[in-house]
């Protein structure tokens, strides 16, 4: 094995912990129970859930990088459940090998119509006529986002690996 070949090794199995939102068009649609029977066959640890009443200040932190966007105010609604009579999501913070990477993967492409077909965005999201994307779940995209998320969401003594804080990610055990 080449030391490249060793890197990239212990670089897949490295643990990472990312963010896991159910949104509000999942919980409607009574799809809470298919999106995580997709999420776990990864075997990630579950380290932290709650249910979350997301408050406007909540929803604009979580989404801040789209603030410039045409469809922030919408999509800040579709986070509070405004838009499907839902008002709490359900925020998940796993824990495992590749966990970031792995996650985005299963959930698909942002556009529900551009995900793979058997992602979970694939699966059941939509679009609707106003253009919102009804994509199911958030999950985080890399490590800076992760890491962010988790303490925009939840305290370290939600999460029973509060021990790996503040370098939670790439932490082996
Ligand atoms: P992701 O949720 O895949 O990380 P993102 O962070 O770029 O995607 O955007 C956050 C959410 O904003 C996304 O889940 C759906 C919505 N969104 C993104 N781009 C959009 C667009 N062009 N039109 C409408 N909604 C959009
Ligand atoms: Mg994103």
């Amino acid at each position: 094995m080449t030391t490249n070949q060793h890197l990239s090794a212990r670089r897949r199995q490295a643990n990472d912990a990312t963010f896991v939102i159910i949104k509000p068009d999942a919980i409607r649609r009574g799809l809470i129970g298919a999106v995580l029977s997709r999420l776990e066959p990864l075997q990630l640890e579950i380290i932290g859930a709650k249910v979350v009443h997301v408050s406007r200040e909540l929803a604009k932190a979580h989404y801040h990088h789209l603030k410039v966007k045409p469809f922030f105010n919408q999509l800040l609604d579709h986070l509070q459940g405004k838009l499907h009579d839902t008002p709490y999501v359900l925020a998940f913070v796993l824990w495992g090998p590749d966990a970031i990477a792995r996650v985005r993967q299963v959930a698909g492409a942002t556009h529900p119509e551009k995900a793979e077909p058997m992602s979970i965005r694939g699966s059941f999201g939509r679009i609707t006529k106003t253009g919102l994307m009804e994509n199911i779940l958030h999950a985080s995209t890399d490590q800076n986002e992760a890491e962010r998320e988790i303490r925009l969401w939840f305290k370290s003594e939600e999460l029973l690996h509060s021990d790996v804080l503040p370098r939670w990610v790439s932490v082996q055990r």
